[in-house]
């Protein structure tokens, strides 16, 4: 008998779908694309991906549609604010791209108060459960506009006196002659699913977040080998970025001298090679690593 597939729900296309499948393809698995364009079938697990509107996947997942969705933190929090679900939505992972912040703003004559003069104000946004808790965490009375598209005309429409809208590198913002006043939630792309485990499909789940972890565990990690002076051998360690132990080797015909190998799970700069210099390093050499399994 065929196994039962997974069904996991991403994006059709948008702004998470290129770093949902781009993950999909480090985790080694290829998606062939139905005709229809609806779902595609991965050939190295029994899985099936789900083409959608981001704003449906939470629903899918939590109706048992899908078993597993690929959302930005934004939707699965409002989502998650929102609804009585009977199986609470669970973020699994979060997966570190398509980030992006929900931010306050308010035409340049509102702003100047910061985001406290909002008091009694009219607040456009998608995101009215988040933008509510945040005016509720500081004291602020304010009002929600619920507005699905578009967030960043509303004052100028006077629809409301400010927006609370997703920002990423703030020219829609500006062009709208909007200012940030705050930031209320802070967003990436996040991997979710209903809180009991999908019953039969715990292997496959297990198999797929075991290489979703493999791929965020090496997305920034390197592997660094330098020969350092053996009286160095703590300082050095103490430079290298998230390594644990690192690896000394003797080097042949130099007592004085060992080759240090370390996994480090953070970028390595310029600055620390020449700290690592400066601490008698030589021959350092930064790899990246392609694979890694915990
Ligand atoms: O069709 P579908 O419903 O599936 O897609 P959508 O249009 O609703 O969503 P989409 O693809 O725009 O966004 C999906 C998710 O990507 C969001 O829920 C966020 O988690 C994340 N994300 C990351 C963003 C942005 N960056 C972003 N910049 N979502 C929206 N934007 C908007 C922003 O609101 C602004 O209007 O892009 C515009 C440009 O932003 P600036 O600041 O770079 O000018
Ligand atoms: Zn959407």
């Amino acid at each position: 008998m065929e196994p039962q597939r997974l069904r996991l729900a991403v994006q059709k296309s948008g702004r998470l779908s290129d770093g949902s499948f781009e993950l999909l393809k480090q985790c080694g698995l290829t998606i062939s694309r139905g005709r229809d364009k609806l779902y595609g079938r991965a050939m190295e697990l029994p899985i099936d991906v789900m083409l959608v509107r981001d704003d449906d996947i939470p629903a899918f997942v939590a109706d048992g549609a899908c078993d597993a969705g690929i959302v930005g933190s934004n939707v699965a929090e409002e989502d998650r604010l929102g609804s009585a679900r009977v199986q609470p939505l669970e973020v699994v992972r979060r997966l570190g791209f398509a980030r992006c912040k929900l931010a306050l703003a308010a035409p340049s004559a509102r702003a100047a108060e910061g985001f406290r003069g909002l008091d009694g104000a009219r607040v456009a946004t998608s995101y009215p459960r988040i933008t509510e808790r945040f005016f509720a965490g500081q004291g602020v009375h304010a009002t929600t506009v619920l507005m699905n598209g578009s967030v960043e005309v509303a004052p100028r429409l006077k629809i409301a006196d400010a927006v609370c809208d997703i920002v990423s590198t703030g020219a829609t913002l500006e062009a709208n002659g909007l200012k940030p006043l705050a930031t209320v939630f802070e967003s990436e792309a996040v991997l979710i699913a209903a809180r009991a485990s999908p019953d039969g499909l715990g292997a496959v789940f297990e198999a797929l977040l075991k290489r979703i972890d493999g791929v965020l565990m090496s997305r920034d990690a390197k592997y660094v080998m330098m020969n350092a002076p053996r009286d160095r051998i703590d300082a050095i360690s103490a430079l290298l970025p998230g390594a644990a132990s690192p690896t000394v080797l003797e080097l042949a015909g130099r007592p004085d001298m060992v080759a240090i190998h370390a996994v480090c799970r953070e970028d390595v700069f310029w600055s620390t090679l020449e700290q690592l210099k400066d601490n008698g390093a030589s021959a350092i050499l930064v790899l990246p690593i392609e694979k890694m399994m915990a």
